[in-house]
């Protein structure tokens, strides 16, 4: 996969030198790719904002150096394009899987208060364009929305984990604990300063393995993201499931305890 990322800081980028990303790069299952925008203006200060037409406060992105940028980027191709911002659609896993099976990526990095939304408009009518955002905070520019979504991304590429099972399981994977997060988890050595490892983990009994983890699961879900217990099919809830829910208090819907 080719990753091409436009900034006005490319220092930012440098956790994409090390890890997992650091070692599929070398690799050559990535190609990243960081560019300063700067190098497309063609001022002596080389000026990448103007003030806000309407009026308002800060400054925005001005078209041109990021139209000159992008043309030069993607020459005669179409990679989609990826412009980080608090008004954009949700980053989710789901999302993190649809753009971890396209073969270019290119990330526009907005700053002050944002770019100049014609240039969305000038590259949507060539290349698929999504204005996404990574969660309902501000950030003071789309850098490290782009690092976040890189490693969502670049984790799910064919042989970046090490463990080719650990991107499958994870809590919002589709197949795995499906829609619930994760339980607590626990290594070596038994006892800690104090705390043990709950004692069903070292029975070897797989069967009361599986279902302490989903209580544990449930619980962590409905103490942490109650709306996600609250959007749960109840279809996929067994009598178990139910009864724990009802002890935390929470009604489950139409489905009664005889099940
Ligand atoms: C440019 N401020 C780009 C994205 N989810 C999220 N929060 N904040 C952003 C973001 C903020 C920005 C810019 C200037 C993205």
């Amino acid at each position: 996969m080719r990753l091409d990322i436009v900034s006005i800081f490319p220092e930012y980028f440098a956790p994409l030198d090390v890890s997992l990303i650091g070692k599929a790069r070398e690799r050559g299952t990535l190609d990243v790719r960081v560019h300063q925008l700067r190098d497309w203006t063609h001022d002596v200060h080389k000026t990448v904002d103007d003030t806000p037409y309407g009026g308002g406060p800060g400054m925005v992105m001005k078209p041109e150096v990021w139209g000159e940028a992008i043309d030069a980027v993607i020459g005669d191709g179409a990679p989609r394009m990826i412009v980080p911002t608090p008004s954009g659609r949700p980053f989710t896993q789901e999302l993190a899987q649809e753009l971890a099976g396209e073969p270019w990526l290119l990330f526009a990095c907005g700053r002050y208060e944002g770019i100049d939304s014609r240039v969305m408009a000038e590259y949507g009518a060539r290349l698929r364009v999504d204005e996404v955002s990574i969660g309902d905070y501000v950030l003071a520019g789309g850098e490290v929305a782009v690092l976040v979504m890189v490693e969502a991304i670049g984790r799910l590429l064919p042989g970046v984990l090490g463990n080719a099972q650990s991107a499958v399981d994870d809590s919002f994977a589709p197949g795995s604990m499906r829609n619930l997060v994760e339980g607590p988890v626990y290594t070596k050595p038994p006892v800690w300063r104090g705390h043990e490892v709950p004692a069903v983990l070292l029975s070897g009994h797989h069967g009361k393995v599986a279902r302490w983890r989903r209580d544990e699961a449930l619980r962590r879900t409905m103490r942490n993201r109650p709306e996600l217990v609250a959007a749960l099919d109840p279809e996929t809830l067994d009598k178990h499931d139910r009864r724990l829910l009802e002890e935390l208090s929470f009604r489950v819907g139409p489905e009664d305890m005889a099940n």
